[in-house]
């Protein structure tokens, strides 16, 4: 052998060398074989194990639908048992139907699952967009993420879902946690600041049109001075809205009017020289004339 007819002073040494390394590359080379042999029997088995799981499952929905030739609607029953197995066992299921239903079948686990995914099974390729465009949607608003809006296909429901994530992260008051600029967060603030003041004339403070429209609407003709009675109830009876207590004589026009039934517009509705609010606080009847207490 080559190997070994080297220069006498170095060869034996050499040959030496060699043999371990060739030993130990041996050994390396048997455990690397065993380990790929162990690795392959064992995914072998599981494949094994899943193909007959599978079977077994696509075994129980045939039954299960095997007995519905006795029902009144055979088909709605079969549909019925069919999308009810695929809920447990998933889309691969569905398989037991054809056309609609099984489209439908699909749908329905891509739903339980929340998984987009899963609609790629569907057939009917409409179906197949709206059911996916329908997921994305349902994550991105639970989650608060504009990034599963960005998937959905149809433009106009894409940029509705993009609105209802940004308007929940305004409400939320998490500008700076989802890279939104702080603006919108502050114009949300205002905004809830002024439908709390309940006077309309506020909503002009508003930057965006939309908004301050949708302030108006909010607050309607509004309760500047919170006494319970909006600005047109006080124009009719004459009250004002900026004072919840017009007449001053202690019990707010919203009381006068709707518990006491006393004149907001006169401190002394019974004339006997004490005023309604005295009367009140103090146990007497209001609205008693002078001489009957
Ligand atoms: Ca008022
Ligand atoms: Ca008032
Ligand atoms: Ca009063
Ligand atoms: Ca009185």
């Amino acid at each position: 052998m080559a190997l070994f007819e080297i220069r006498p002073e170095t060869g034996e040494r050499k040959a030496t060398a060699a043999f371990w390394a060739l030993l130990a590359g041996s050994v390396i080379g048997l455990i690397a074989i065993v380990v790929a042999v162990v690795l392959l029997a064992r995914w072998w088995q599981q494949s094994q194990q899943l193909n007959v799981q599978s079977e077994r499952e696509q075994g129980q929905v045939e039954d299960l639908v095997a007995t519905c030739s006795r029902a009144a609607n055979p088909q709605a029953c079969e549909e019925q048992r069919v999308n009810d197995a695929a809920l447990r066992l998933g889309a691969e299921a569905c398989k037991a139907l054809e056309g609609d239903a099984y489209d439908g079948c699909v749908w329905n686990v891509a739903r339980e699952q929340r998984n987009p995914e899963v609609c790629q099974g569907i057939k009917d390729g409409v179906s197949q967009t709206a059911c996916s465009d329908e997921l994305y949607r349902r994550i991105a608003l639970s989650n608060t993420d504009s990034k599963s809006c960005d998937k959905i296909s149809d433009e106009q429901d894409k940029s509705a879902c993009n609105e209802t994530v940004l308007a929940s992260i305004a409400v939320q008051g998490t500008c700076a946690e989802h890279g939104v600029d702080e603006s919108v967060c502050d114009q949300q603030d205002l905004f809830s600041q002024i439908v709390a003041s309940r006077n309309p004339a506020r909503c002009a403070e508003l930057a965006d049109e939309a908004r301050r429209l949708d302030c108006t609407d909010t607050i309607g003709p509004g309760d500047v001075d919170l006494d319970g009675l909006n600005a047109t109830e006080e124009a009719i009876l004459g009250t004002s809205d900026l004072s919840a207590d017009t007449d001053d004589d202690g019990l707010n026009d919203y009381d006068e009017v709707k518990t006491y039934g006393t004149d907001p517009l006169n401190p002394d509705t019974d004339g006997d020289g004490y005023t309604d609010g005295q009367e009140v606080n103090g146990g007497y009847d209001p609205l008693a004339p002078p001489g009957a207490e």
